[in-house]
């Protein structure tokens, strides 16, 4: 991985340090120096704007909003608008750069929706009414000189806490996917959380998607995958970069177990539009984890059409997912 800094990131001697051909990369992410400067809020609002398009809407350092040390953020977002925020700019980063977003988050009744975002990448949290932390990994799609961390409150008449906020970059573990050559997945091997993968359902509640330890088949991470007993699907997705041609033809793949085995699992490629067609692998999950492996062609119907690698739950219970690997195995331009 190149990185084009302008400063360096404060880890290149554990860069240097990370083993090269010692066989295995699975580490825990190792994070970096904090980009944001106080992201304590010690020192009140001091290196961060604030802005608000909500009536009313306020951001401000303050003693009620402290987790730790006399003060903390205090997010309130007024009437209408879509909310109040704060950001700083921070130093560069190159493509495909992982980044650590961590803080310690309240709200003041529980509920409150907050965003936090890098550089066009972010993630929502929902507030409860004591500390949390919050962890989160995001993939940049693109080098950025100047990007701004910012987070935002977007719930009407909510008041939310943030304390000891810090956006570091991460050097994270290689899985196979992401060692298969041409892969057309990124971060098929959930090393970058959900970077890049994006999550539906209809099933709440206990539809969601995360990433654990727990679930890896390779690397230091792999993706859980949950249905409720209402609703009918969770799904994650990736679109790919290329269109497809008909008379083409993709390797999909993946490694899946199930929690309790059983669980319905799909693995497609998917057009990118209504509707939603595609060829899929249909299986029920093992305890063990199970190759999904199939050979597709494109047909006339998805000829010079984006599409997505999606993999889907259909029934109620867990599943474990890594390594998503797409290869196109026959091309016709
Ligand atoms: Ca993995």
């Amino acid at each position: 991985m190149t990185f084009a800094l302008r400063k360096p990131w404060g880890w290149g001697l554990l860069a240097l340090g990370l083993c090269q051909g010692c066989g295995g990369d699975e580490h825990a992410p190792i994070i970096g120096d904090n980009l944001v400067r106080n992201g304590s809020f010690e020192s009140g609002l001091d290196g961060w704007w604030d802005a608000t398009n909500s009536e009313g809407g306020q951001a401000s350092a303050s003693p009620e909003a402290a987790d730790l040390g006399a003060a903390g953020l205090k997010l309130y977002k007024g009437t209408g608008g879509w909310g109040t925020m704060v950001g700083q700019e921070t130093e560069g980063h190159g493509a495909w750069a992982t980044l650590q977003v961590q803080a310690r988050v309240r709200g003041a009744v529980g509920g409150e929706q907050l965003t936090f975002s890098f550089h066009s990448q972010g993630f929502e949290v929902t507030a409860e009414d004591r500390w949390r932390t919050v962890t989160r990994l995001l993939l940049m799609t693109e080098a950025s000189d100047n990007p701004s961390a910012i987070i935002a409150v977007t719930t009407d008449g909510a008041t939310a806490y943030v304390d000891d906020v810090s956006f570091s970059p991460a050097q994270v573990a290689k899985g196979e996917a992401d060692l298969t050559p041409d892969n057309q997945v990124i971060n098929g091997s959930f090393e970058s959380g959900l970077g890049l993968w994006t999550f539906w359902t209809n099933s709440f509640p206990g539809g969601m998607a995360s990433t654990s330890p727990d679930a890896k088949h390779s690397g230091y991470a792999g993706m859980v995958l949950a249905r409720g007993a209402e609703g009918t699907l969770t799904t994650v997705k990736q679109t790919l970069t290329a269109p497809v041609f008909e008379g083409e033809q993709y390797r999909i793949e993946a490694r899946v177990r199930g929690a309790n085995g059983g669980e319905a699992v799909n693995l497609c490629l998917q057009i990118n539009r209504d509707p939603w067609d595609g060829p899929c692998i249909h299986e029920k999950a093992d305890r063990e984890w199970k190759h999904l492996s199939r050979t597709v062609t494109i047909d006339a119907a998805m000829h010079d059409e984006r599409v997505g690698v999606l993999l889907s739950l259909g029934s109620e219970g867990s599943v474990q997912v890594d390594d998503v690997v797409v290869l196109r195995t026959r091309s016709v331009r």
